[in-house]
């Protein structure tokens, strides 16, 4: 078959020949399919007595992501992924969720700031066919955050067959900026997400050793539900808003030309000023903000450039990059030839952070990242965890940090391991102190809630823990490599 119309063809051929097996699916063929881009559906609730309602269910589905092919999946509302929720700073907001999956999950609340029985984490599960309803006031600055399955040995299954979704915070600072905001028009939201499949069409997940090692790496990269779509640009001052939901890779995103674009805002919300940028790393579950001058009317690809693994060492790295991983390819194209004006602008000055001296902190707490290494490693779960951090893999009845409310934390988190973490605290937007012995620069000083960590690298952050406290119900702290997370490279955080 030439491999130009692999795509075209009603089956999957064999494994080897996909986007990262096959070059020429990266060339100018991806695209071949004209397939439209979709903007994930907005729900903004209805306001009951006060109160923000959403309803969500989660559902099982099916997905047509390769024409005449059927793909199992899951999502809520929706045969694959969910809802963009959006809702106010200060809005209190009650989603009710009922779990028609026919198994048990969550829904965590990725970023907010949040009382930890509302997180959604492992210790909240939603059994089939009841109705979890979480209530809680929103504390969190103008940001995307986002929210999917959190449970225990199975958020890298359940996310991957669709259980995530995006939540768009507003407040009034953000609103007088007059930065493109209108959803869907010149604010576009973009999940990647990598998937593989099988050659009737279904997901294909972990199915090897080293596919647990280093997290499941999909051949297919997944726009929004759909494979290399097309977007016209509505104005020529376009936004996006893109969540790297993927389970496990990275990416070094950029523009086909090249061309510099603006970086307004972290995964806590917008930064202090703009920074031009031609490529931006974003590690798995982090969030980038950024605007683009599409005025010149060409068509031009986002995609992911070579380097976004570069940074893992020895036979890890070997073996990602030898196995395509750190290969350049497009991820969606852009058409603007009939983008119109915008009346939108992007102020040298956006928000003002407040100021957080590391002396304030009422100490350092190390955390260190490992992972075991060769045989083994298929074995999941119960003990056979092959991720630690402090040495330790996962207990739900093991408390491993306890922090006081209204105080600041640093955390040093030293990566004893050949491949880079990303890790995640639940129920904070923190800042990067130092990376690897540097000042972070401009673009890294923005409001986290997920730090890349090199192989052998040291991240220094410092962690405000705000607004709640409870004696018993811990919330989570992992490695947003799914696969890590659900061996074990998880801790239990009080917050008192
Ligand atoms: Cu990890």
């Amino acid at each position: 078959m030439q491999r130009r119309n692999f795509l075209k063809s009603s089956t999957l051929a064999t494994a080897g020949v996909a986007i990262f097996g096959s070059k020429s699916l990266y060339s100018d063929d991806i695209f071949e399919q004209k397939r439209e881009f979709v903007v994930p559906p907005l729900y903004e609730g209805k306001k009951i007595d006060g109160k923000r309602v959403f309803d969500l269910n989660l559902q099982k589905g099916e997905m047509e992501f390769f024409q005449g092919l059927k793909t199992q999946t899951i999502g809520i509302n929706a045969p694959f992924l969910g809802p963009t929720l959006r809702a106010s700073q200060n809005d209190t907001i009650k989603v009710n969720i009922k779990n028609s999956l026919g198994y048990d999950s969550t829904i965590h609340w990725h970023g907010f700031e949040l009382p930890a029985k509302m997180d959604g984490g492992p210790h909240q599960i939603i059994r089939d066919s009841s109705i979890w309803s979480p209530e809680f006031a929103i504390k969190n600055r103008a940001s995307m955050l986002w929210y999917h399955s959190h449970l225990l040995h199975q958020t890298g299954a359940q996310v991957y067959k669709g259980l995530a979704g995006l939540f768009i915070i507003d407040d009034i600072e953000s609103q007088n900026l007059n930065l493109p905001h209108e959803y869907g028009i010149d604010d576009i939201p973009v999940v990647l997400q990598d998937r593989n499949y099988n050659n009737d069409g279904s997901f294909r997940y972990v199915s090897s050793q080293q596919e647990s090692m280093m997290g499941i790496h999909g051949n297919y990269v997944l726009v929004n539900g759909v494979i290399a779509p097309t977007l016209r640009a509505k104005k020529k001052l376009t936004r996006f808003r893109i969540l790297n939901g993927s389970n496990a890779r990275y990416y070094l995103l950029g523009f086909s030309d090249n061309r510099k674009f603006q970086f307004i805002g972290s995964d806590g919300g917008l930064l202090e000023q703009p920074v031009a940028l031609s490529q931006i790393k974003l590690a798995p579950a982090q969030r980038i903000d950024i605007v683009v001058d599409v005025s010149d009317g060409k068509d031009v690809v986002l995609k992911s450039y070579r380097g976004a693994n570069s940074q893992n060492m020895g036979m890890m790295g070997m073996m990602m990059r030898n196995m395509g991983f750190d290969r350049e390819f497009d991820l969606m194209k852009i058409k603007s030839k009939d983008a119109k004006n915008s009346t939108a602008t992007v102020p040298q000055n956006l928000i003002k952070h407040p100021v957080w001296d590391p002396k304030d902190s009422v100490g350092v707490r190390n955390i260190v990242l490992q992972m075991r290494m060769g045989m083994g490693m298929m074995n999941r779960g119960n003990g056979d965890d092959n991720f630690f951090i402090n040495g330790k893999s996962m207990d739900m009845n093991r408390i491993d940090a306890i922090a006081k409310k209204d105080t600041f934390e640093i955390w040093k988190i030293i990566n004893k391991s050949p491949m880079s973490h990303p890790l995640h605290i639940h129920n904070t937007q923190f800042k990067t102190l130092a990376i690897n012995g540097r000042k972070p620069n401009p673009s890294e000083s923005g409001f986290m809630d997920t730090v890349s960590v090199d192989p052998m690298g040291i991240v220094y952050i410092m962690v405000p823990f705000r607004y709640y406290s409870d004696n018993k119900v811990p919330y989570m702290f992992h490695c947003h490599i799914l696969e890590h997370e659900d061996g074990g490279m998880m801790g239990q955080l009080l917050v008192t």
